[in-house]
């Protein structure tokens, strides 16, 4: 337990902060009881926050954002430049607690760190970036721009498969846009957190600032609604199921508030007949194994030309023979354990249905007994219209399916109520062009031989149809955060009106 001391952690932690010396101090609202994956064993504890915590941090919110607004962006700037330096330092450490914690591998806990740190200094250069756009008046003498501004309070609500990325896609571009921001995180992945809100907490005491960051852990779902509903609260960026996101952006356009959604995937990579397979297969390996399937980037179908759909699924078989099982601190293994014994549940009864349908197991298949939550990696052959198949379900099922044109299969890929990530390997330029076109791939992702998932921060993330159609990290995703307004300033001696309309 020497990562949670050193990550200024303890066995039993305060759920709500807003900076150094101010962490909440309730202890009436039950213990929340982080669980290592790996060995189903506790790892530590912290005290939900009550109503009040949360009241308190959003009065600390608004307070900071009449101070922070006014901060020119580029010294806001300074702040995440201090914060991604700071998790230059931290790397290692959060990303072996993000191994510990969730159970993705080592090297892709540290990735993810990396993720944060390469957000940071996007957010610094976007700092001097904050570029509005200027228009030629049809007025003599009148002048007309846009310019942006902050929206207020920003509330993440993020997933346990990314406990901390995803934060920062949304804090850093949130802060530099001068909002302040109000997290909460999974509670399955509640330590992660913490030690982030360590981190902000060290930059903010330093430079003077409370309630820029805050935090606040629950699994009680009453206070979850009263965050999403409440009027304080300009922008709810949620990350999860689109079963959740529905809910949530009911109650946010209710208010009629603003939210951002990044929500369920179903992506497939389609494999052509003139397609590297040195390329596809660990692409494919890595897109459907990764953080054991739990991403929402992950490949869930494989749509193979039946000229190589033979001599592919035989590589594919040989790379998940490799596949390395186990402890994901150990850096020799690939694949960790699920999150939880109901995600292992839901691999069980999916692969039952599966079954049911006809479909035909080509690897793996089987929980894993013993301790932690491990499953195989599995492949099987399935049809594209089978609901199941239509389903995202979180763990490493890939399935499996032939095509005879392209055109049928990026029929195949569309035919899914999510739009997140997609992508063909090919050597024929007219197959990329054509999957790149309008009557091609529906997703906010499409990719030529390159995996569905592993984005960099630089484009804007997200995804069409029922995955919530939002836009985070990089390109123009900043402007999410802002509100737009068009100006037009007079300085002649006149009062012309729009439209050449007298009004005498
Ligand atoms: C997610 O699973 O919610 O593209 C995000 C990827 C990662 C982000 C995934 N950079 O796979």
């Amino acid at each position: 337990m020497d990562i949670l001391k050193k990550l200024n952690l303890n066995s039993l932690n305060f759920g709500a902060c807003t900076g150094e010396k101010e962490w909440s101090n309730t202890i009436t609202e039950g213990e929340l009881v982080s669980y290592n994956p790996a060995t189903e064993k506790p790892i530590a504890s912290i005290y939900q926050c009550a109503k009040a915590d949360y009241e308190n941090i959003v009065i600390q919110a608004e307070k900071n954002f009449l101070i922070w607004r006014q901060v020119p962006a580029p010294k806001r700037g300074e702040i995440l430049r201090l914060i991604g330096e700071e998790l230059r330092k931290q790397k290692d450490r959060l990303g072996s607690l993000i191994s510990l914690e969730m159970g993705k591998s080592k090297k892709e806990g540290d990735g993810e760190v990396q993720e944060m740190i390469d957000m940071a200094d996007f957010a610094v250069g976007l700092s001097r970036m904050l570029y509005g756009k200027t228009m030629h008046s049809e007025r003599r003498a009148h002048r007309m721009y846009e310019q942006w501004q902050p929206l207020g309070i920003v509330g993440i609500i993020s997933a346990f498969n990314f406990p901390v990325a995803v934060w920062a896609w949304n804090a850093f571009l949130a802060a530099i846009t001068g909002n302040t921001v109000i997290w909460k995180p999974s509670p399955k992945t509640p330590l992660c957190a913490l030690a982030v809100q360590h981190i902000c907490n060290k930059i903010m005491a330093q430079e003077k600032l409370t309630g820029l960051f805050s935090v606040f852990i629950t699994d009680n779902n009453t206070l979850a609604e009263h965050f999403v509903s409440d009027p304080r609260i300009s922008l709810v960026s949620f990350t999860g199921s689109t079963a959740i996101g529905k809910q949530i952006s009911k109650l946010v356009a209710h208010r009629l508030g603003k939210s951002l959604l990044e929500l369920s995937g179903n992506n497939a990579v389609i494999v052509d007949e003139t397609a590297d397979l040195q390329l596809a297969v660990p692409a494919i390996v890595f897109g459907a194994v990764g953080t054991a399937g739990q991403r929402c980037t992950t490949t869930r179908r494989l749509i193979v030309q039946e000229k190589i759909y033979d001599k592919l699924i035989f590589k594919l078989v040989n790379a998940y023979k490799k596949i390395t099982i186990g402890n994901p601190l150990d850096e020799k293994n690939l694949l960790g354990p699920l999150i939880d014994a109901a995600a292992v549940e839901n691999y069980i009864t999916t692969l039952e249905e599966v079954k049911k349908r006809g479909g035909k197991i080509l690897f793996g298949g089987q929980q894993i007994r013993g301790v932690g939550y491990y499953v195989e990696p599995t492949l099987v052959e399935a049809k594209n219209e089978w609901d199941v198949v239509q389903r995202e379900t979180f763990a490493p099922i890939l399935y499996i399916m032939k095509y005879k044109t392209l055109t049928d299969a990026i029929t195949m890929q569309n035919h899914s109520l999510y739009g997140l990530s997609s992508s063909l390997f090919t050597n024929q330029l007219q197959h990329a062009e054509l999957f790149l076109s309008a009557c091609g791939s529906d997703c906010g992702i499409a990719n030529i031989n390159i995996g569905t998932s592993g984005a960099e921060i630089g484009g804007a993330f997200g995804g069409e149809k029922q995955t919530g159609g939002g836009r985070e990290a990089g390109s123009d995703a900043w402007q999410a955060y802002m509100r737009r307004q068009t100006t037009t300033i007079n300085w002649s001696d006149k009062l012309p009106l729009a439209q050449g309309i007298k009004f005498e």
